[in-house]
């Protein structure tokens, strides 16, 4: 569904553009370094236990972040490190590049653009992760709002209106053919996430007459609802695992950062900030929560924070007096660089 974060969209602030790419030469370092480690641990008893704690411990590079920010050139889209550092615009063109997110294996960016439209209809593309070789996977200008690819790599999973008087819950091929409509409701559904056995959505809905998140199955369109807390509820995101669900809620007062597991079961409040908390994402080893927040930003400007998965090591990681939206951490083949 269209996000009520979508309102900033078009909101422009003066801002910074860098244009330095991945450092895949660390990265590949840094690979080598885990390695050894690995066969280190894989020696008798305690050398094995000291030897995976150094690997935690040492953290070596910071977890990638993508997400979708304001700029003079409009929306574009940008990855930072968790730690606020290496902060690159990928799309750097003036029009709409936004709603991001990474293909499984982490090398390719999905995202939406006008940037071949004349009335700056939306449609869905895809480039590798440094921002070269741009392809377009939809034609139709149809509204498309936050693709996601299944991480079997198969589908992409959307929201779009395409006629209808509401976005609802959409699948298409990866190439963009074969359209298949999976929700049928008179309310706006959407903000779609993949289970990670690429056979589910999770989605939110008005459907049952206050926001909740639901699960639609691709195969037969079973739907489940996962929550009923009959309080503003949105943004849904199932962690990259499959255990975890986050999403934002009013139910405390106003809008925080939420985890349950993935059925729903076990709440767990993980901001406590007058401040507006949305858009959260879990980490590919369930460690590590990024979200925006208007917490001293500017007004209808919202900053990137990443903090433990228990709430803890706050840490803003943008400063932009613009909106930095939809972040999600790289998948876990970049992860475990
Ligand atoms: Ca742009
Ligand atoms: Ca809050």
């Amino acid at each position: 569904m269209v996000d009520i974060l979508a309102a900033n969209w078009y909101f422009k602030h003066p801002t910074k553009s860098y244009s330095h790419l991945f450092n895949h030469a660390a990265i590949m370092k840094t690979l080598d370094f885990l390695v050894v480690l690995a066969s280190v641990a894989c020696s008798p008893s305690t050398v094995s236990d000291f030897a995976t704690r150094d690997a935690l411990s040492l953290d070596p590079l910071p977890r990638r972040i993508l997400y979708e920010s304001i700029t003079d050139n409009g929306s574009e889209v940008f990855l930072i490190n968790e730690d606020g550092t290496d902060r690159v615009n990928v799309t750097n063109r003036a029009g709409y590049d936004g709603m991001p997110s990474w293909s499984y294996a982490g090398d390719e960016i999905l995202f939406v653009s006008d940037r071949d439209s004349d009335v700056r209809a939306r449609d869905v593309y895809i480039m590798r992760a440094d921002g070269t070789d741009v392809r377009r996977i939809t034609t139709d200008g149809a509204g498309y709002s936050f693709p996601k690819l299944s991480p079997d790599g198969t589908y992409i999973g959307f929201d779009a209106s395409r006629g209808l008087a509401n976005a609802q819950v959409w699948i298409m091929n990866s190439d963009g053919d074969n359209v298949t409509r999976l929700t049928y409701n008179d309310v706006d559904e959407g903000y779609v996430s993949w289970s990670s056995d690429s056979t589910k959505l999770v989605f939110d809905s008005f459907r049952d007459g206050s926001p909740e998140i639901y699960q639609v199955n691709i195969n037969d369109l079973a739907v489940t609802r996962l929550t009923h807390f009959t309080a503003h509820i949105g943004d849904p995101r199932m962690s990259p695992s499959g255990t975890q669900l986050a999403f934002e809620s009013g139910m405390s007062g106003n809008s925080e950062i939420y985890v349950t597991a993935a059925d729903g079961s076990n709440l767990a409040q993980l901001t406590d900030n007058p401040a507006d908390d949305r858009a959260p994402a879990i980490s590919p080893d369930g460690l590590r929560v990024v979200f925006c927040s208007d917490r001293g930003a500017p007004p209808e400007a919202f900053e990137l924070f990443v903090m433990d998965i228990d709430g803890t090591r706050l840490t803003k990681i943008t400063n932009t007096g613009t909106s930095n939206l939809y972040p999600t951490f790289a998948p876990q083949g970049l992860l475990e660089r």
